[in-house]
């Protein structure tokens, strides 16, 4: 029977022998149950180590024809569909997104999962199912509004286990439940994501908005996706998850281990644990304490953690480096405390600089420094954020255990990231150079030897136009807006974030708009497009979308301005939206603070998709900037050596920039002009526009200059539509590196080996 019969037979069988007159969700629940049968087809028997990739965030986005693609049967299953007058793209619209993550570090771990199936890897990821993903965001009075943002229909892809385990905190029990996200390899095998909830959730405690009583922890423990620790209960509950989600997955790694036979003093020989992020950190003390009431003695016991955990960092800001109050672990994990306490007391039996300790003299628990000292690897996520890591903020340890630093510049997973979301560019690749590409990523740079070839560039070319149009009628569609899509389409899509710097962006905007106000209109319209969730509490963050939302409704209502600048702040930014915008990107925002980003993934998908970045010399930005070489990208801003030195020495004046110079002048204090007052709110333009001349933390205005003339160069070759089409195509050849699947093998090579 040939795969076409089989995969018709399953789906009307599935749909009562009745496909034509099924709706599209009944279609929709009927490919759920076929990919996850096929999909448990391909669990196959284990060698004997594993990965465990735990990870408060797993950012997967919708699965249905990620999964199709995967099992390689997606071709059939539209081709089936079309044959009974149905569309799978209908059908894709209905999933809900799974958001359980914030951003990058939830969508690496994603990439990571698909990555280590695609490569027949034993790997599975560890986590907590939480019903309501990173909040809905709505625009109302041009503020970001939030509310809950449930995935959870009667019909989703979790399948319920046997798995459950008492777990303890202070004063009370919880029983988990384990559930298990197939997760398929592009023509491989398939791993499983397990998410850990508990039976007691209560979504009925949930308020006003996102708001829900903290305290109440049975019922509130999975509830939510944590977007900031603004508060104290907060941060608090973030702790029960913490321990939760770490408790669950040491006791499932140890009773697998066991019946694969080991007798875990062998555990680094069946288990590698990667901590992602200091997230998970409670892992280490609690599989000694488990390993312990096993009758190992304690130093044993630490000696075994340390040759099974390994830890990734994904930032160096300080104020996102978890210390928790001794307080708050004595009263969530007390009897994590001792265990805690001993492994903080051999560090300073060890070394005397207060810099390596575990427990500060402010009675903090550094998370991080105990993932240091007690796993066997640490690794930054980008070449420079490695090297800042070393020579700057984890130099102390550096210094003392050089061989456990390591660099995994990160990657991305091709599948979803050029197969699903941009067909026209895959089939195109496929026809000039194979599909070898799909397993071996570096085979992209065979379009190389087609960069002076017109008809590959006008190709290029005109699927750009394909996909800028598709962006033009889903957003027209979805927020009422029209773009030209003669313009450029410069994209800058990322969580909001200061450092970020989102509101560089905003300033060159306001400039374009007074140019064009004052009769100076550019070569070519252009369209300039934001999508950004703000952490609840984050108030400048939340400013400076406002002034972005302000700006939007000044200049598309302008007559005189918008036939040649246009402003778009996507809603509710998320994964399947980004999967709309990339493939239609012209310009890449990649413009944070140098020295801040760690590395960027949003910078790979851009790349992967033909669009050319303008960006620092940050995070991989430096490893694209030396894969297409100075003439396909457009490098702007001070270096990070210069920035690290400013923060040193304390030298940086906003205010100096801002007088300086009369353009940065203007732009900021256009921010407080009647027109924007107009539209928006005082409060929150005045707190902005005095934060950038009298802070400015992040250095805005140090590289507004060099970011407005960068920017004029890339709009003035963009006209020269040939060289462009050949920097559109060197950026896609020479994104194969960027594949998580390279990624994903140097983990197994240096820390893993599995
Ligand atoms: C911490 C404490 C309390 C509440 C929340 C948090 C929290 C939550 C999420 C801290 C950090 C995060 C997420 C960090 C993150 O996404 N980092 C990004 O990781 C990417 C993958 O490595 C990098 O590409 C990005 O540069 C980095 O910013």
């Amino acid at each position: 029977m040939n795969q076409n019969t089989r995969i018709r037979e399953k789906l009307e069988r599935l749909c009562c022998n009745n496909l034509a007159a099924c709706t599209d969700r009944q279609l929709y629940e009927a490919l759920l149950s076929l990919t996850n049968e096929m999909a448990e087809e391909k669990e196959s028997k284990e060698g004997k180590k594993k990965v465990y990739y735990i990870s408060a965030e797993f950012l997967i986005g919708k699965l249905l024809s990620n999964n199709l693609i995967n099992l390689g049967i997606y071709e059939e299953v539209k081709e089936t569909l079309a044959q009974y007058g149905k569309e799978l793209s209908a059908i894709e619209e209905l999933e809900p997104e799974p958001s359980l993550g914030n951003g990058g570090l939830g969508r690496l771990a994603a990439c990571f999962l698909d990555s280590m199936a695609s490569l027949g890897m034993a790997g599975d990821g560890v986590g907590l199912n939480y019903h309501y993903g990173l909040f809905l965001q709505s625009f109302q009075n041009n503020l970001q509004k939030e509310s809950p943002n449930p995935w959870l229909e009667e019909k989703n892809w979790l399948v319920k286990t046997d798995a459950t385990y008492p777990i303890q905190f202070g004063g009370f029990t919880v029983q988990s439940r384990m559930y298990d996200i197939l997760v398929t390899g592009f023509e491989n095998r398939t791993n499983r994501l397990h998410l850990f909830d508990v039976e007691t959730v209560d979504e009925s405690i949930v308020g006003e908005g996102i708001s829900f009583d903290k305290e109440d922890i049975a019922r509130n423990l999975t509830l939510f996706l944590y977007p900031d620790d603004s508060d104290d209960a907060g941060r608090r509950l973030r702790v029960y998850q913490q321990y939760f989600m770490v408790s669950n997955a040491a006791r499932l790694i140890l009773d697998e281990c066991r019946a694969k036979g080991s007798n875990l003093y062998d555990l680094p020989e069946y288990a590698a644990i990667q901590i992602n992020d200091t997230h998970p950190s409670m892992v280490i003390p609690e599989l000694i304490r488990l390993l312990m009431e096993e009758g190992i003695p304690m130093s044993k016991a630490i000696g075994i953690v340390s040759k099974t955990c390994a830890y990734t960092n994904h930032t160096i800001l300080a104020e996102a480096l978890e210390k928790w109050p001794m307080d708050y672990l004595n009263q969530v994990v007390p009897h994590l405390m001792p265990i805690i306490r001993e492994l903080d007391t051999q560090v300073k039996e060890k070394y005397s600089q207060k810099e390596l300790a575990i427990i500060d003299e402010n009675r903090l628990v550094h998370m991080a420094n105990m993932d240091i000292h007690y796993g066997y690897s640490v690794n930054g996520v980008a070449y420079l954020h490695t090297e800042i890591l070393k020579n700057n903020e984890l130099n102390h340890f550096y210094k003392i255990y050089p061989e456990k630093f390591n660099n995994k510049t990160n990657g991305i997973t091709f599948r979803r990231w050029l197969m699903h979301c941009n067909h026209e560019l895959a089939d195109f690749l496929n026809e000039r150079i194979g599909t070898g590409w799909q397993k071996d990523a570096e085979e992209l740079a065979r379009l190389l030897d087609y960069r002076s070839d017109s008809a590959v560039r006008n190709r290029l070319l005109e699927i750009k136009q394909g996909n800028k149009r598709r962006l033009a009628a889903y957003l027209k569609a979805t927020q009422g807006v029209e773009l030209d899509v003669d313009s450029v389409f410069d994209i800058q899509i990322k969580r909001l974030h200061e450092y970020k710097r989102q509101q560089l962006n905003a300033l060159y905007v306001i400039h374009k708009y007074l140019e064009i106000k004052g009769g100076k209109r550019p070569a070519r319209p252009i369209t300039v497009i934001f999508g950004a969730k703000a952490a609840p509490a984050y108030v400048i963050a939340k400013d400076i979308i406002h002034l972005i939302l302000c700006l939007e409704q000044v200049i598309n209502n302008d007559p005189a301005v918008s036939p040649y600048l246009k402003v778009v702040m996507v809603e509710n930014y998320n994964v399947t939206k980004a999967e709309q915008l990339i493939p239609a990107c012209d310009i890449s925002e990649q413009i944070s603070l140098a020295s801040k980003e760690a590395s960027g993934t949003g910078n790979m998908k851009f790349m992967l998709n033909g669009a050319v970045t303008l960006g620092t010399m940050d995070g991989a930005n430096v490893e694209i900037a030396q894969l297409v070489g100075e003439e396909n990208i457009y490098i702007f801003g001070e270096s990070s050596d210069t920035v690290i030195e400013h923060y040193k020495k304390a030298d940086y004046v906003s205010k100096e920039y801002y007088e300086a110079n009369e353009d940065i002048q203007e732009a900021v204090d256009f921010i407080v002009s009647e027109t924007l007052l107009k539209v928006g709110q005082r409060e929150n333009l005045t707190r902005l526009h005095r934060e950038l001349i009298s802070k400015d933390w992040f250095m805005t205005l140090l590289d507004y200059e060099s970011y407005a003339a960068k920017k004029e160069e890339a709009l003035a070759d963009y006209e020269d539509r040939q060289s462009w089409a050949e920097k559109m195509l060197v950026n896609t050849a020479k994104a194969g590196f960027f594949s998580s699947d390279r990624t994903i093998a140097e983990y197994n090579r240096d820390i893993w080996q599995v």
